[in-house]
């Protein structure tokens, strides 16, 4: 039997997306939860050791790897492909201008001296983050899903860190035409059972 990726993950976080594309790709995997964050020198999840045993970390260098190592799974546009020019610079910018920002908003006393400039930071990364998802919204004319009619690793990407706080809601509002992406992406039956009990879609869940 094939080796398996074992994905260093936690439920809710970003090893969600990772997973959700092993799914969908076929290839087997198991999930180590976050207690192992030490393999990462970053101490963050996701993180990916492959069957050869190398370690991955970042989860958009993952994504993309994983998508252009299964081309058959068709979860990226190809190099050749006009899409691939856009697929790579909105997978670089949710990792770099969104994603980046939750190492603050998740303990806001990394950067802050007390509650008063916490809370100063979290309103401010919340801004930040809506006004990103706005500029993407701005940019991009979706199909079925974010860069045309096939599902990509982008489209797992953003529906998973746009369930962060200040969760969907905010996202709807600033993002209209990408939330009825994400919507059509939570509700694919080929990822109900992860997403169920991955992103637990409890009452409340969009914020
Ligand atoms: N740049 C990293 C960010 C990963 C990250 O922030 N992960 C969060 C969970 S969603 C985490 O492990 N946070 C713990 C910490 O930063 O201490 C990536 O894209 O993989």
């Amino acid at each position: 039997m094939a080796t398996p990726f074992v994905v260093i993950g936690g439920k809710g976080t970003g090893s969600v997306a990772v997973e959700a594309a092993l799914a969908l790709i076929g290839a087997p995997y198991r999930v180590q939860e976050g207690a192992k964050r030490a393999i990462n020198p970053m101490r963050q999840v996701p993180a990916l050791i492959l069957p050869t045993g190398e370690l991955m970390t970042e989860s958009a260098a993952i994504l993309i790897w994983l998508a252009d190592e299964f081309p058959d799974a068709g979860l990226a546009p190809r190099i050749s492909e006009p899409a691939r020019a856009a697929y790579l610079r909105w997978m670089a910018f949710v990792s770099a201008a969104i994603y980046s920002l939750y190492w603050i908003r998740d303990k806001p006393s990394r950067l802050a001296a007390d509650k008063a400039q916490e809370g100063v930071l979290l309103d401010r990364t919340a801004e930040r983050i809506a006004a990103c998802w706005a500029v993407m919204e701005n940019q991009l004319s979706p199909g079925r899903y974010l860069l045309g009619d096939s599902l990509t690793v982008l489209d797992l990407y953003v529906t998973v860190t746009s369930r962060w706080k200040p969760r969907r809601r905010a996202f709807y509002k600033v993002a209209p035409c990408m939330g009825e992406v994400v919507r059509r992406v939570d509700a694919d039956p080929r990822l109900a059972a992860l997403w169920a009990e991955r992103l637990a879609f409890s009452k409340g869940w969009e914020g």
